[in-house]
């Protein structure tokens, strides 16, 4: 069989007859299938997008062939680091390379014979696209959704910048695994944190794999209980947050957060070294240690006392850096009978442990850390944990000494970076007028093409630039100068998915007619790894989007797939060091894009992924063959009715059988039992 002629032939047919392209005059039978874009690498396209890309490409043809009219567009998410820091290593500007390889790409995305509707082709670094990017920034900054705060972030050494807190994994840099370390810097956020409430409570309505709606749960962290008011000598008011209500009878000591903005009042003379000292330590840990539950608990002593509301009784106030400063009010009360961290702490230290709750579910020593009946609790003696809680808060309520109180774990998406290769932040900082938005009429700000792309010690690239830098503020005329920092490259795919319709509007991001017949995306296919970063930032601009009305929907990706990951031949993670990459290139040329496209297909669980296997690749080739022989056959034979009718009787039933499996399976992309 000539595969080489032979794709060439097709894919020039389905250009010719525009096979494939969208008709957005037809509306009414849309299906948008959209595959998560990709990073312009400079490589050939590796296995990994080639399972996502050629397997979803294929669902999108079975739509096209229930008759479906498919938008199944393309891009590039083209700015970022691995650019910036080619670019250091060779002097060739991130842009030209860039540009290379997305050309490259496209080429070789149409040579596997996919179907984008590259007319809607977008590419994020490109002013006609981060003119819009911008546009959100400053839509989200009037809204009061982007705010600058002096907060601690996470800086990545080596890369030499901040990384958000879902760009830290296990306390090291995604992307180079250095250590992080925590950093003071003025920053930009975004407050997904105001949306916490409806990215949890909108999850059920989503067709997405539970793992990942779960992992989403996890992420944002939803904490019911009570903020406890605990009074200090001097008047003032220690809160605390507890998840726990039912527990407050069984407090012998309160810790606060070594950062705590308390621990100076509280401290006394006596215990003034021992804190500092202490204090100074803590600082020095990341918060993962910090939290963590192993390990020996330490603090030292305030010298102060606080008193429990519930039943007037004095205890200690201590720090300890097992309570974080950035979570709730940084503050816990210690219950050393039923939480793990405050039992390990009371026994280092020597403090009272007193049991409040009985008979918990599965526990026979303390600490008792399951809900259960209370005990020595006043009045509220045999309620159960649940009905205590509830009593609880109310008695607080009524003392004026703590109330309900609901915490999520999420926190603001820090968006600023420290990078040239990145969407300029569309900020203009005047000594009188503070962070000015720039006007809308003045977007885009565009990045100068300078080539002082190198960081130093954290300062941006920009900031060295004093044509770029050196600007009038637009409100009162007088010198001011732009933000120095470009945006997390991940605020440009946070709204990709809108800007594919419009592509090619220059008047606004996007049209709000079209849009709402388009979106939300009928099937997202892309890696789980993006989880709780990329999926929770496109769900959080979708909301707001919405809220601001210009949008109809407030979800963007309707029904979601995850793709497994192909492993090497020895079933381990393709790597470089492992010496296992397999390149598809090489079987390219020897069978063509059919043979590894269908050997995909049948060779592996879409959502599973699983080993190359060489043989596999070879027994497609044969089934091809096997088909074509097949075909060659069936046309000799066709002259022979009576034979043909009998075959075809035969047949009848296996064709509706497969039919009704093949269409269930194509739905479910599973791919292997179609084949
Ligand atoms: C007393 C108590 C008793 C607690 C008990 C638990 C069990 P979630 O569910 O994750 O929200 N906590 C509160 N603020 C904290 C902080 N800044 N750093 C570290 N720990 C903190 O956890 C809430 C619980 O974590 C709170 O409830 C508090 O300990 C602790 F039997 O209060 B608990
Ligand atoms: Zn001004």
């Amino acid at each position: 069989m000539d595969f080489k002629q032979n794709e060439k032939k097709w894919q020039k047919y389905w250009r010719e007859h525009k096979i494939f392209e969208f008709d957005e005059n037809n509306l009414k039978d849309k299906y948008y299938l959209l595959e998560m874009f990709s990073y312009p690498s400079g490589s050939n396209l590796h296995l990994g997008h080639w399972f996502n890309y050629a397997l979803s490409d294929s669902f999108g043809r079975f739509k096209t062939m229930q008759g479906k009219n498919v938008f199944h567009p393309m891009g590039f998410d083209a700015f970022g680091l691995p650019a910036e820091n080619y670019a250091l290593k060779t002097g060739i500007h991130p842009e030209t390379s860039t540009l290379n390889n997305m050309q490259k790409m496209e080429q070789q995305l149409t040579d596997i014979g996919a179907t984008y509707d590259w007319r809607y082709e977008i590419k994020t670094c490109m002013p006609d696209y981060y003119k819009w990017t911008q546009w959100l920034f400053v839509k989200l900054m009037k809204a009061g959704l982007a705010d600058q705060k002096h907060a601690p972030v996470n800086s990545c050494p080596s890369c030499q910048t901040v990384l958000a807190n879902e760009q830290v994994v296990d306390g090291k840099c995604e992307r180079c695994e250095s250590e992080v370390v925590k950093k003071h810097m003025t920053q930009w956020f975004l407050k997904t944190t105001a949306y916490a409430e409806q990215l949890l409570s909108d999850l059920p309505k989503l067709d997405w794999p539970e793992k990942t709606k779960i992992a989403q749960t996890n992420w944002i962290g939803k904490s019911v209980g009570a903020e406890i008011d605990f009074k200090l000598e001097n008047g003032e008011n220690l809160t605390v947050f507890t998840s726990r209500p039912d527990t407050a009878f069984g407090v012998t000591y309160v810790v606060l957060a070594p950062e705590h903005k308390l621990v100076e009042v509280l401290t006394t003379d006596a215990q003034k070294d021992a804190v500092s000292k202490y204090v100074y330590e803590a600082s020095k840990k990341d918060d993962i240690t910090r939290q963590s539950t192993s390990g020996e608990k330490t603090g030292v002593f305030t010298g102060s006392y606080c008193i429990n509301p519930l039943n007037n009784k004095k205890v200690p106030v201590f720090i300890a850096d097992y309570v974080l400063s950035t979570y709730a009010t940084g503050a816990v009360m210690g219950v050393a009978a039923h939480d793990e961290r405050d039992f390990e702490f009371a026994k280092k230290i020597g403090l009272d442990i007193v049991k409040v709750i009985n008979n918990p579910k599965g526990e026979t020593t303390l600490p008792y850390t399951n809900e259960g009946i209370l005990c020595n609790s006043q009045e509220f003696d045999g309620l159960t944990s649940k009905e205590a809680k509830a009593k609880i808060v109310e008695r607080l309520e009524k003392l004026g000494a703590g109330r309900q109180k609901v915490n999520y774990k999420l926190r603001d998406w820090s968006v600023s970076r420290q990078r040239y290769w990145g969407c300029p932040i569309p900020v203009i900082h005047c000594e009188h007028c503070g962070a000015v938005p720039v006007p809308e009429k003045d977007l885009p700000v565009e990045l100068p093409k300078t080539m002082e792309y190198k960081s130093k010690a954290g300062s941006s690239p920009l900031s060295r630039n004093e044509k770029y830098m050196n600007v009038v503020c637009p409100i009162c005329g007088l010198p001011a100068k732009r933000d120095p920092d470009t945006l997390d490259t991940f605020v440009c795919s946070s709204w990709y998915y809108l800007r594919y319709p419009n592509a090619n509007n220059c008047e606004k991001p996007f049209d709000s007619e079209l849009t709402n017949k388009i979106l939300p995306v009928d099937t997202y296919v892309g890696g789980m790894e993006h989880a709780c970063s990329h999926l929770l930032y496109s769900r959080f601009i979708t909301k707001f989007l919405h809220d601001q009305g210009y949008i109809d929907f407030d979800e963007p990706f309707k029904r979601l797939i995850h793709q497994g990951m192909i492993l090497g031949e020895d079933g381990q993670k393709m790597s470089k060091s492992k010496g296992n990459i397999v390149n598809p290139d090489e079987y390219l040329s020897e069978y063509g894009t059919d043979a590894l496209r269908l050997y995909l297909m049948f060779g592996f669980n879409f959502t599973d992924g699983g080993p190359w296997n060489v043989s596999g690749i070879k027994n497609m080739h044969k089934f091809m063959e096997r088909v074509e022989r097949v075909i060659i056959k069936v046309l000799e034979t066709k002259n022979d009715y009576e034979q043909m009718e009998e075959a075809e009787n035969e047949l009848e039933y296996v064709r509706h059988n497969s039919i009704k499996n093949a269409t269930q399976n194509m739905q479910n992309f599973e791919f292997n039992s179609v084949i």
